[in-house]
């Protein structure tokens, strides 16, 4: 097992990271920008190294400060947590050739998945359903209107580099293809460099499902069940839950088997999420996530592991301690990401926290590294805290969650505490009724007209 852990991150994962390590007995080293240094994760660990100053190029991405940190502490892994270098297949190589060890799959694997043409093309040979699209990258017009012909329109032009919804065009018909390939590449050259660009159909009205696994690289791997994030906002995951309201046993243990069994073929290593637009009873491939995501508490409710302990574990060489049949999913858990934004404008609203009274209570966690007199920095995202309730069935969880959102109290600066109490008494989302659009269309009728200013 390792010695001591150097956490590559800020916020609420950093003092989850923390607190995994802690449990299993290892030391940590927080690193941070010079407007963290009061950071909670600071405050929590051994030690703490000063890697920089605020923009993250500067700091949570500088590759030789982190490496010199290690030095300085004597880390032997790295966690990279989400985002920042979580997926950079560069910075897990040299630290390979550093001696120190990457917490996450190999750079092999970051690298096929962080290519989307390379992902889908390497989901096809394990097995997995995709969306019917071109098979490789689009070259030219007449090959794009070839592939398009081919599945029928809408399709949509999609980035290789891409993911999170950049450089991405719909084109309605034939006669909108030549256009949105070309406003895709330029797009996509723009913002990653690469104008490598593919085909699919496109979806009307999908949900967006996503499966949970864990591979320890030694031929074992397991799925954990979904997770429904179709609540979004701008391509923003805004609540989360588990088990889908929209599978039924079936549909979850045919998909989960599915992803476990190209897992295992992959002999991927680390915890990893495959992501899947579902529609009228078919999943089809979009994405896979080679990291821990904001979400992975809603896995841990209902299925009693700890995502983080379980990806150290994997990292120091211990084989999966578990096998398909011992895990067990019971209940329904949700997550709501606590912004610091206006609740109906979503402008960033960074500041200190004036007073902090978190909810507690059976089924109830917080996640978040905030605290009263806390000060949010201006320059990364606006999450202050996660929000996750588990019930033994959903209406439980919802009845918990919107208790807990009645008990939450933030004050000195605007949250979106207001958004997810009006979410949790729509009739739509108490029926588990919605789609990948439902939230752009509730805030458009104005479903938060009760609080814009
Ligand atoms: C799609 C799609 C419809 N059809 N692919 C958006 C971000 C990227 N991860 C994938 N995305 C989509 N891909 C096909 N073939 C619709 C979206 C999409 C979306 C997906 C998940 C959650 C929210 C979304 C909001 C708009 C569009």
């Amino acid at each position: 097992m390792f010695e001591k852990i150097l956490i590559a991150n800020r916020g609420e994962i950093a003092l989850r990271i923390l607190r995994a390590a802690k449990e299993l007995g290892i030391a940590t080293v927080a690193v941070h920008s010079t407007v963290d240094a009061d950071a909670m994760h600071v405050k929590l660990a051994d030690e703490s190294v000063c890697i920089g100053p605020a923009p993250a190029k500067d700091s949570y991405l500088n590759i030789p400060a982190l490496l010199a940190a290690c030095e300085i502490t004597g880390a032997d892994a790295i966690h990279p947590g989400y985002g920042f270098l979580s997926e950079n297949a560069k910075f897990a190589e040299i630290l390979h050739d550093h001696d120190i060890a990457f917490i996450g799959p190999s750079p092999e694997h970051i690298r096929i998945m962080g290519d989307k043409i390379e992902a889908k093309r390497t989901a096809r040979a394990l097995g997995i359903p995709c969306v019917p699209g071109s098979e490789g990258g689009i070259t030219d017009d007449e090959e794009a209107m070839r592939v398009a012909n081919g599945i029928g329109f809408p399709v949509l032009v999609k980035a290789a580099a891409g993911g999170g919804g950049r450089g991405m065009k719909v084109a309605r018909t034939a006669a909108d293809l030549s256009d949105a390939l070309t406003s895709a590449r330029t797009e996509a050259k723009a913002a990653f460099g690469d104008d490598a660009v593919y085909l699919e159909k496109f979806l009307d009205t999908p949900r967006h499902i996503e499966i949970q696994i864990l591979g320890d690289g030694q031929g074992n791997a397991v799925h954990i069940g979904e997770r429904d994030c179709s609540l979004q906002r701008r391509h923003q995951k805004v609540l989360e839950e588990t088990p889908s309201p929209a599978l039924n046993q079936d549909e979850r243990s045919r998909i989960g088997e599915i992803c476990a069994a190209a897992m295992r073929k992959l002999r991927y290593s680390g915890a990893g999420t495959i992501e899947f637009l579902y529609e009228d009873g078919e999943f089809y491939f979009i994405e896979m996530n080679t990291r821990i995501q904001v979400e992975h508490p809603i896995t841990e409710m209902i299925s009693g592991l700890d995502l983080l302990v379980e990806q150290i574990k994997i990292a120091s060489g211990a084989p999966l301690g578990f096998t398909q049949a011992d895990l067990e999913l019971r209940g329904h858990a949700i997550e709501c990401r606590i912004n610091a934004e206006h609740p109906a404008t979503f402008r960033p609203s960074p500041g200190k926290i004036l007073y902090y009274h978190p909810p507690g209570g059976v089924g109830v966690r917080v996640d978040s590294a905030v605290y009263q007199g806390y000060t949010i920095p201006p320059n990364y995202d606006s999450l202050v805290g996660k929000l996750i309730v588990y019930g033994r069935t959903r209406n439980e969880a919802l009845m918990r969650l919107r208790r807990a959102l009645d008990e939450f109290i933030v004050d000195g600066i605007d949250t979106t505490l207001p958004l997810f109490r009006n979410l949790v008494r729509n009739s739509d989302i108490q029926d588990g009724a919605y789609d990948i659009h439902w939230l752009e269309a509730f805030l458009a009728n104005g479903g938060m007209d009760d609080v814009s200013s």
